[in-house]
């Protein structure tokens, strides 16, 4: 059985909660009897109000009680998946919370497959594909700021500006069948329409979605006992790499994420650069010419004795890190055109300024735009591509009806809800049972 088969009009049932001692555990229930279902084992079956919650108990088959909960009733449509929704919370123990399901479940609720509840908000027009998406990467968000990027969308930005777009395609294209129909001699003008469009288009390919969804890649590169672990663990205030005073301590590429300004870095110690004389370093350094060409800021950290020699193969961005302040009295700094942050990793001195500069160089200098996942990009490239090829065949003066053809190609990959069943099963079943 499909996800998308699934009779929408049974009731379903799971643990919403994670299923580990807690202090609350939740089951929630959709569905035509999820309330006459939830009823059959409350002891309280009086004054269910939709959106009231009720302090009862739960009891068994033999009428023994099983736990103290509250219940909280939701009535169609007036809810999460525009159906009955029964939420029962009791207190967090695993036992009680599968005993609560299992007795549902003899009741007659059928339990629910991972995705299924947002799944059933899609199939009844509660949520839009994009918006159900959203919820997803809400649960998921790596940072605050991805959370609030999905929360925008889960209100409707991505969907509205995509429904604007493609209506303005429709109104194009209408304006092309007309001509069409009529053979009208004069020919519209649909040049400046288009342009508007592939830029809305492109505002949307823009934002750095992949920086919100997996976050910003910092790797610290350098040359051997420059500092780069020390300054890596003081980043990520913990011992995560090992020093020592010992050039080529570092051997493989260690990550951590941290949380700044809202956002998620994702930092990478590395080994240092050097020319290997031995397997061990052959192997390390390749993967630090890796993450230099797989990231997107690089630090290169640098010893305050050691004159400035960064190699000329890096091609990402560089913010140059001058460690070891403490050991000397006066500083040249260095002559380079690239930003450069001075600061002791050993002793913690700089590293808020050195953070702002990542920032800077990173975040602030993108578009803050709206959110959109891989597949929502796809969708969009295809359609800036339709209309590429709109533009093209203009240029060359094709016929009207090759024109309007890349038209609906471009108006049929927004069509946010159209997708078959695979696209649905791929979306819904990476949200947890419960959701
Ligand atoms: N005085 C001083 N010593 C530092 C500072 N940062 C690192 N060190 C010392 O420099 C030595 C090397 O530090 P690491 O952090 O292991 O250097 P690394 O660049 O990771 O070295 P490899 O992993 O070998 O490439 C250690 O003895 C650190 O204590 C600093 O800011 N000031
Ligand atoms: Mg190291």
């Amino acid at each position: 059985m499909t996800l998308v088969n699934v009779f929408i009009q049974d009731t379903i049932v799971a643990i919403a909660t994670y299923l580990a001692p807690s202090s609350v555990a939740i089951i929630r229930l959709s569905g035509a009897d999820a309330v006459s279902l939830a009823k059959s084992i409350c002891l309280h079956q009086h004054h269910w109000i939709s959106h009231k919650a009720i302090y009862t108990y739960v009891q068994d088959e033999q009428q023994q009680l099983i736990d103290e909960v509250l219940v909280l009733p939701m009535l169609a449509p007036h809810s999460y998946t525009r159906q009955h929704v029964v939420e029962i919370h009791c207190h967090g123990s695993v036992v009680i919370a599968k005993t609560i399901l299992q007795l549902l479940l003899n009741k007659g609720a059928r339990l629910a497959q991972p995705g299924e509840f947002t799944l059933r908000a899609f199939m009844n027009g509660r949520l839009s594909l994009t918006q159900a998406e959203s919820v997803l990467d809400l649960i998921h968000a790596p940072s605050l700021s991805m959370a609030k990027k999905a929360l925008a969308n889960l209100k409707g930005s991505l969907s509205t500006q995509l429904h604007h777009i493609r209506s303005q395609l429709i109104h194009l294209l209408a304006q092309m069948e007309v001509q069409l129909d009529f053979e009208y001699e004069e020919s519209i003008d649909i040049h400046a329409p288009l342009l508007q469009l592939l830029d809305q288009i492109d505002q949307l390919l823009n934002t750095p979605s992949q920086w919100y969804r997996y976050g910003i890649r910092v790797a610290l590169i350098g040359v051997p006992n420059v500092g780069k672990s020390t300054l890596f663990n003081a980043l990520a205030e913990e011992e995560r790499s090992i020093v020592t005073s010992i050039a080529g301590t570092t051997t493989d590429v260690i990550e951590i994420s941290i949380q700044w300004k809202q956002a998620c870095f994702r930092l990478f110690d590395t080994a240092g650069l050097k020319s290997a004389s031995s397997e061990i370093e052959t192997k390390a350094i390749a993967k630090t010419q890796q993450m230099a060409n797989h990231c997107d800021l690089i630090l290169w950290v640098t010893d305050v004795h050691q004159p400035l020699q960064i190699p000329n193969h890096l091609k990402q961005p560089i913010i140059i890190v001058l460690n070891k302040i403490d050991l000397v009295e006066q500083i040249q700094p260095p002559q380079t055109s690239l930003p450069v942050v001075m600061v002791s990793a050993l002793q913690g001195s700089n590293l808020t300024h050195l953070k702002n500069m990542i920032y800077e160089h990173t975040m602030k200098q993108q578009p803050d735009g709206i959110y959109i996942n891989e597949r929502q990009t796809q969708l969009l490239q295809q359609a800036k591509q339709q209309l590429i090829m709109l533009q093209q065949a203009m240029q060359k003066g094709y016929p009207l009806e090759i024109l309007s053809w890349h038209l609906k190609n471009a108006i049929r990959a927004l069509e946010e809800n159209d997708v078959n069943q695979s696209t649905l099963h791929a979306i819904f079943s990476q949200f947890c049972i419960g959701k």
